[in-house]
């Protein structure tokens, strides 16, 4: 496909039109990353001019013993005594992460297994000691997934469990955990997980309590590229939604998580295949065109590379991701980029890309213009 076919819709993303299902696969079966690319830009600088933004984070995984058997899943170990699982208690978090914590930083992004002895106390627990030993980090804690599970350990509702986390110390939720909604791909790769309506539903009622809330798509397995329009296409209308009924809480950025095949039982059937360069920027790209009620799309350096999420900022991201320090979910499944990026290098690596580094907190606001 050329330019002049995709001409259609670059006039309708100039008008800042909405985009439709039909129209999301014809650029997901586009070839024309330029054509693709300048689209997302506009996209982009309509909302956030050439900066881009980065936080000071630090990403803490308390356990990784959980009850469910994602085939994506290099991370999990299904139980205590599996070769390599672990559990720290709060207190051990607190003192771990101590040597890698300074007054800079600004957010602990914490997601972990779903253990199925700890009890929902232990969660509340990790937040409670977090937030007293570290009172000025933000906590961005637990996907819906882990608020599901939580909801079936107490047998309480979502909006029970979520104020009772808030009142420990949660400030805000990441957005792992949706992959992909089609349940024709769901159930056969995360069959145990929340399905897409359930996923939406915590995210609204987390909305409707006043938190923001991220959202993700985990592509280049097995789905097509109408499930990744769909899964896309339910995240706008229900950030609609969310809008319209004047929440305080929305979703703030979305985040394209391509597979990594390595240590797991779905990358063993898929030959151990990796998602092309041209794939990702098309995600980023297609993602930004679609996208057009969610403020951020960012590129995420440890799945991407730092190269990767560079070229990405012109394919419609704005946001990098943050300093990381540790992590496993990736590293685990095969990545072989670093675990940690100095805030100097991300801010080099955006002024190298012709943009300005903006230092943000979690929720946006803005801790420094690197102008
Ligand atoms: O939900 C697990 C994914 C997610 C693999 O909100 C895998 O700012 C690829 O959600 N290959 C967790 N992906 C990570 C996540 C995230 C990351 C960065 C920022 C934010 C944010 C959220 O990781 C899981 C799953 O979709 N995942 N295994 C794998 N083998």
């Amino acid at each position: 496909m050329s330019r002049h076919d995709l001409k259609d819709i670059y006039e309708k993303v100039a008008e800042g039109e909405r985009v439709t299902f039909e129209e999301g696969v014809r650029l997901f079966e586009s070839n024309d990353l330029i054509t693709l690319g300048e689209m997302a830009s506009l996209v982009r600088k309509r909302k956030h001019g050439d900066y881009v933004y980065f936080n000071k984070n630090r990403h803490i995984n308390p356990t990784n013993v959980c009850a469910f058997h994602c085939n994506f899943c290099s991370f999990a170990r299904t139980s205590d005594d599996r070769p390599g699982a672990y559990t720290y208690m709060p207190e051990e978090i607190v003192e771990r992460i101590r040597p890698t914590v300074d007054e800079g930083i600004t957010e602990f992004h914490i997601v972990g297994g779903l253990h199925p002895k700890l009890g929902f106390q232990y969660y509340l627990d990790v937040l409670r000691a977090l937030k007293e030993a570290y009172p000025w980090v933000h906590l961005k804690a637990f996907t819906a997934v882990e608020i599901d599970f939580f909801c079936q350990l107490e047998n309480k509702d979502a909006h029970t469990i979520l104020t009772e986390l808030i009142n420990a110390g949660l400030d805000s939720m990441p957005g792992g955990g949706a992959e992909i909604f089609h349940p024709e791909v769901r159930r056969r790769i995360c069959p145990e997980k929340a399905d897409m309506e359930r996923w939406l539903e915590i995210h609204s009622i987390a909305h409707s309590l006043g938190l923001r809330t991220n959202a993700t798509m985990l592509y280049g397995h097995i789905e097509k590229y109408e499930h990744r329009v769909h899964h896309l296409v339910a995240l706008r209308e229900q950030q609609d939604k969310d809008l319209a009924a004047g929440y305080s809480g929305s979703f703030q950025t979305f985040i394209p998580l391509s597979f990594h095949p390595m240590e797991n039982g779905l990358g063993r059937r898929l030959k151990r295949r990796w998602t092309s360069g041209v794939d990702d920027m098309k995600t980023i790209a297609v993602s930004r065109i679609m996208l057009d009620n969610f403020p951020h799309i960012k590129a995420y350096w440890v799945m991407l590379t730092p190269a990767m999420a560079q070229i990405a900022l012109e394919f419609g991201a704005n946001d990098i991701d943050g300093t990381i320090v540790e992590e496993h979910i990736y590293h685990d499944a095969g990545a072989q980029t670093k675990e940690h990026m100095r805030r100097s290098e991300l801010m080099r690596l955006i002024r190298a890309a012709g943009r300005t580094p903006v230092e943000r907190d979690t929720v946006y606001n803005v801790v420094k213009v690197h102008a």
